[in-house]
């Protein structure tokens, strides 16, 4: 009989642990529902939760909603959500390897684009690991190119125009063209260019759609700049805390989410590139003049950023020459 209670007890043990397995993550997003991104990441979703048979459910919270873009890496760190979204670049003032991912003009094609995160990411997953962050899967928005409200035929035309920033780097173009930079999340950008406190950005024609950028510039110029991804992070705690099925669920989950948000973001630069002209903007190639002044400028922010990253640095870059 002594025995029968313990038995039992363990019995009801697992019953409760088994209940206890289904685990809801919440998740931090900085883009909107419509956004590609979003919606591949509500896919990723809905395949763990497939996959897992409801056992992981993931609440994505999108547009900012819950924390803000630039809380939401600590957000995850100190487990306030389980899960989130970042625009890699964002924490380049973290640690400048982290701005590999949007230096001017050194990965314009998605080809390119690949390579660069072949050889970036070892490192990226390394310093995310120091904080306890487990990379999920990265992917890129299409060439960023340029929105104006007036004809630009060389960087000298960019003088002075209020220009919106989204990170470092863009803010670093801007002084260089001698702009002036001014930091506005996405979800911002209509009403900034509405009060006049910017006029100029540059971006995907993904956000440029997203934003309604007919609004309110004329002109878009495809200069291809750079191919900048966003990643999804996961507190380690929180993965190591699931499963092995369950883990295993979410890692093929991401790889899949990876690949498809690759093809979705190729589709995107035609079909968005369209929306824009048809709703009115006048989409260019950038003159010889405006593509030697960018490249002038790329070439500087290359040797600025390799200067900064060090030999770590050094080794990315290299990495990616031997794989391009
Ligand atoms: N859209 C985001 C990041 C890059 C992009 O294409 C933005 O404009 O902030």
């Amino acid at each position: 009989m002594r025995n029968l209670m313990p038995a039992a007890a363990v019995v009801a043990g697992l019953a409760m642990s088994g209940e206890a397995m289904a685990v809801e993550w919440n998740m931090s997003t900085p883009y909107a529902d419509p956004v590609f991104h979003t919606m591949n990441i509500i896919a990723f979703a809905d395949d763990v939760a497939a996959a897992t048979d409801g056992g992981v459910t993931i609440t994505v919270h999108s547009a900012g909603s819950l924390f803000g873009h630039p809380e939401i890496k600590d957000a995850v760190v100190t487990g306030q959500v389980e899960i989130g979204e970042v625009l890699i670049s964002l924490l380049s003032n973290e640690n400048p390897i982290y701005g590999v991912d949007s230096i001017p003009f050194l990965a314009t094609s998605y080809v390119d684009a690949r390579a660069l995160w072949e050889a970036s990411r070892p490192i990226i997953e390394e310093m995310l690991a120091a904080e306890g962050l487990k990379l999920l899967f990265a992917l890129p928005w299409p060439p960023q190119g340029l929105y104006t409200v007036e004809v630009v035929e060389s960087a000298a035309d960019m003088e002075g125009v209020k220009f919106r920033a989204y990170n470092a780097a863009t803010s670093r173009i801007a002084e260089l063209m001698v702009a002036v930079p001014t930091h506005v999340e996405v979800a911002d950008i209509p009403q900034a260019f509405a009060t006049g406190i910017v006029e100029a950005m540059i971006t995907s024609p993904s956000t440029g759609v997203s934003t309604s950028a007919w609004d309110f510039v004329e002109h878009f110029y495809e200069i291809d700049a750079w191919i900048p991804k966003n990643m999804v992070i996961v507190n380690q705690r929180a993965f190591d805390d699931l499963s092995p099925e369950f883990q295993q669920a979410v890692l093929d989950a991401a790889a899949l989410a990876e690949e498809r948000g690759w093809e979705m973001s190729q589709a995107e630069t035609a079909e968005k590139t369209q929306i824009l002209i048809d709703n009115g903007i006048q989409v260019h190639d950038p003159s010889p003049r405006l593509a030697a002044d960018l490249a002038v400028i790329g070439e500087t922010m290359t040797a600025e950023w390799l200067a900064e990253a060090g030999d770590e640095g050094a080794s990315v870059i290299s990495g990616y020459e031997n794989l391009r």
